[in-house]
């Protein structure tokens, strides 16, 4: 007998890894760390990547300088650099792909069309804890339907998976406040954003067990915090580490857990004691990052690729794959060759041209499942 079954409706650019869950089937959500085995991981997309375009006080704050003026309405990121990235981007979602990785990808989105900025750079966007994936309140205006456009078709499908949790952004409210004056802190920095609403941008924080250790920033504030405590599962908890950069956005280029008990960090953003303040690294040994003269000096050996958007400390900002695998740019000899010195099996890859867009592995990746 012949059953006609019908054909689900696809969206083809996202690969159909995801299955309804049986008894005894694999989670489709749950990561709780940033080193375990990666079982099932978002890879962003390139295609259409525009410069942002923010209040030129949030631009002065967290952007290199001499690019300043490529930040406007408008403006595509230069065509071979897109085309760039996205192969590597491909062959990145490939290489997880031969090492078991369950991967998906963005759908592509004309972000031109909706004054958007990428889809390269999922990371920012989605903070996965445990079996709750909370979107980002992101404070950048270009950025507020990034999930939405990119990642809307994937997060349905996943929230409607009973034992995952989907915490989709609320609007920001109208007139958006966020940018009406400076946010001081206890700490001292003064912020390109005040505490009027949430805001904050997942890559600011990370995940070490039922610790999750994040940063103020200018893209995250206070109200922020609050919402990712309130939203995340209970047991875990937000702590707030003390880093000394006024730029500071995103925190995956300043702290680079490889396993369970062993942490690089950026020594010119934290100290190790503020990292022993945390009950969480009591007994973890703490590496300072140890070729910081190579990184003052690495913005000459992009091989020519601009990095519009971050600085050199973009090295640090690469993706463990777990049982000490990591994935690490293929040009990053002096580094790649230091963490084989720790025990780590290093999978080299070309990124040049994402970090141009604005991000290495981490920042281009949202580990779904980790076990
Ligand atoms: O240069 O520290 C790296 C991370 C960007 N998402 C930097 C930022």
């Amino acid at each position: 007998l012949l059953t006609k079954t019908p054909l689900a409706h696809k969206n083809p650019s996202v690969p159909d890894g995801h299955s309804s869950r049986g008894r005894n089937s694999p989670p489709n959500v749950a990561a709780n760390n940033e080193w375990a085995p990666l079982r099932s991981v978002i890879i962003g997309r390139a295609d259409n990547s525009c410069f942002p375009y923010e209040a030129p006080h949030m631009i002065e704050a967290t952007m290199p300088a001499r690019f300043h003026e490529a930040f406007k309405p408008a403006n595509p990121f230069p065509p071979e650099i897109v085309r760039g990235a996205e192969e590597e981007l491909e062959n990145f979602a490939l290489l997880l792909q031969s090492q078991g990785v369950n991967v998906f990808r963005p759908t592509k989105v004309d972000w031109l069309q909706t004054f958007g900025y990428t889809g390269a750079m999922p990371r920012d966007g989605l903070l996965v804890v445990g079996n709750t994936i909370i979107e980002s309140c992101f404070a950048w205006k270009c950025r507020v339907d990034e999930m939405a456009n990119s990642l809307g078709t994937l997060l349905s499908k996943l929230g409607a998976d009973p034992s995952v949790k989907v915490v989709r952004a609320p609007r920001p409210p109208s007139p958006d406040t966020l940018y009406n004056g400076i946010l001081e802190d206890p700490g001292s920095h003064e912020w390109a954003i005040n505490n009027s609403r949430p805001a904050f941008d997942a890559a600011d924080f990370m995940r070490f067990g039922s610790t999750i250790i994040g940063q103020l920033s200018n893209v995250t504030n206070m109200k922020g915090v609050e919402y990712i405590q309130h939203h995340v599962p209970s047991g875990y908890k937000i702590e707030l580490l003390d880093v000394n950069d006024p730029h500071a956005m995103h925190i995956d280029a300043t702290l680079l857990p490889l396993r369970q008990g062993l942490m690089v960090y950026n020594p010119l953003r934290v100290t190790e004691e503020s990292l022993r303040r945390h009950a969480v690294f009591k007994a973890w040994e703490l590496v300072s990052y140890p070729f910081v003269e190579s990184v003052q000096t690495v913005e000459e050996a992009t091989g020519g690729v601009p990095r519009f958007m971050t600085s050199a400390w973009l090295v640090m900002n690469v993706l463990v794959l777990g049982h000490d695998k990591i994935v690490v740019e293929e040009q990053d000899h002096e580094f790649a060759k230091w963490l084989e010195g720790r025990g780590m099996v290093v999978l080299k890859a070309p990124f040049r041209n994402v970090h141009a867009i604005g991000g290495s592995f981490h920042c281009a990746s949202v580990d779904l499942v980790r076990s």
